[in-house]
């Protein structure tokens, strides 16, 4: 899902990573990258240009924290506005206080409302709700007998509404006597499926108004296929105005799909994306979260939670003089201590060095749990001074002291200064990294305060 335009924005972001300032003149090349990124995955041209001015206001007016890399900052900029042209938050759909929420669901043909809805009644059947499903699709008969059949897979009970073993052809009805059988059987939510439709269609477009006014939805679904491009966007905008849908559910995003006409969707009608689908099976639905989708498209792992949680805890200039002490290897235990007191406030270890790319194969086997952080600081309280600060000097017979003072083995001891070796090792490495411009600005993480 969105891999060209992933791979785009992150090439477009290296040229910035390694410089030391955000100028004018060295982010023109990358925010023109950007914008042909984003127009490459068929984002509506508008909206593709105001992102980029947005985010280059942004990293030219901003602050930017010196203890964080220029290319980071970027990064978290261009991740805001993703968030913010995606939705900024989840919106979910809220229920009826009182029974049945009628959830209507329409959009053009084949864009996967049918398979949509028989996801969704799953969905709710395992939240352990009730729902049932209404068969509003009248003019194929194969269209009753699809969602039937995607009911009874799920064990979710359908009204259809059949007169001599023929479909009876008035959708109205069929929604309207829906919602009664749903109130009689006690369903707490009803969800219609009805017949695709071309907004070009009169009929059709009145129809599902008339659907609309018989029954009065609480929540109106309109359902896009990811793969449509442009006309996605127009669709949308013509659904809209005859039916003002509360939200749009993305089908098809598991395809070999550019995507982007979906994404502005959002942007150009300001109705939220619901629902996320990438499959064909029941199982394939998500909830969708703008923060989350953000962080997919720009393959970033969690460097975004990372940088914003290491923005919180740390001071450049103590990051500046750790990075110093980690490069000339002066780093000693008295700096390892107070260190992890500042990265405790941050959230697991394991879980911070997780969060950079390209990490997580690194640290899988590094014994870095966070019980092993009280002791951690027991053995380094027991040590004297000169033995922080020169660990060099811990010899067997300090080691059994040690040992003692603070109650644990001198196994334990010796996994500590292991532990410090490895780290120190691991943060030369990282160091390493960031100097060529792939990683994280690392000073962030070992910085004090
Ligand atoms: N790959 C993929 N296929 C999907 C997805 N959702 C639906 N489909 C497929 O798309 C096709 C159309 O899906 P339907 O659910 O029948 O679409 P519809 O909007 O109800 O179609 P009409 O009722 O004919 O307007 C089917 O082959 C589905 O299996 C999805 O998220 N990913
Ligand atoms: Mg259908």
């Amino acid at each position: 899902m969105f891999e060209s335009l992933s791979e785009k924005l992150e090439g477009a972001l290296k040229t910035v990573t390694g410089q030391g300032r955000i100028t004018e003149l060295n982010i023109a090349t990358t925010m023109r990258e950007i914008r042909r990124a984003l127009l490459d995955a068929d984002v509506n041209y508008q909206v593709a240009r105001d992102f980029t001015e947005r985010v280059k206001e942004k990293a030219l007016g901003g602050e930017v924290l010196r203890s964080v890399s220029p290319g980071q900052q970027l990064v978290k900029i261009v991740y805001d506005e993703l968030v913010h042209f995606l939705g900024e938050t989840h919106h979910g759909i809220e229920l009826a206080p009182v029974p049945p929420t009628i959830i209507l669901v329409a959009g053009l043909q084949g864009s996967g409302k049918t398979t949509f809805c028989g996801k969704l009644a799953r969905y709710y059947k395992r939240k352990g709700r009730a729902p049932m499903l209404a068969a509003a699709d009248v003019y194929r008969p194969a269209a009753v007998d699809q969602l039937k059949k995607l009911a009874e897979s799920i064990g979710v009970p359908v009204y259809a509404l059949e007169e001599d073993g023929q479909v009876v052809q008035d959708a109205v009805r069929v929604a309207s006597e829906a919602v009664a059988e749903a109130r009689r059987n006690a369903r707490d939510i009803l969800i219609i499926d009805t017949a695709g439709r071309m907004h070009i269609d009169e009929r059709m477009m009145q129809e599902v108004q008339d659907i609309k006014t018989a029954v009065e939805p609480h929540e109106i679904l309109f359902v896009v296929d990811s793969m449509t491009g442009q006309d996605a966007v127009n669709t949308a905008r013509e659904f809209n105005e005859r039916l003002d849908f509360d939200g749009v559910v993305l089908t098809k995003l598991d395809g070999d799909t550019r995507g982007g006409a979906a994404l502005s969707i959002r942007s150009v009608v300001h109705k939220p994306i619901k629902f996320a689908s990438t499959g064909e099976k029941l199982d394939a639905l998500t909830e969708f979260y703008p923060d989350r989708m953000a962080q997919r498209i720009l393959g970033m792992g969690d460097v975004v939670s990372f940088v914003e949680r290491a923005q919180e805890q740390f001071d450049e200039k103590q990051a500046a003089r750790l990075q110093k002490k980690i490069r000339t290897e002066e780093f000693n235990l008295e700096d390892f201590y107070e260190q992890l007191q500042r990265i405790k406030k941050m959230g697991s270890l394991k879980d911070l060095l997780g969060m950079i790319p390209g990490m997580g194969r690194q640290i899988r086997d590094l014994d870095v749990d966070d019980d092993a952080f009280k002791h951690i600081e027991a053995i380094i309280s027991s040590m004297t001074v000169e033995e922080r600060l020169n660990p060099q000097i811990i010899n067997g017979s300090r080691r059994r002291r040690i040992a003692r003072g603070c109650g644990l083995e001198v196994h334990d001891v010796n996994q500590l200064l292991k532990q410090f070796r490895e780290m120190k090792k691991m943060m030369k490495t990282m160091t390493k990294l960031m100097g060529k411009g792939r990683a994280v600005d690392l000073s962030a993480l070992m910085g004090g305060r």
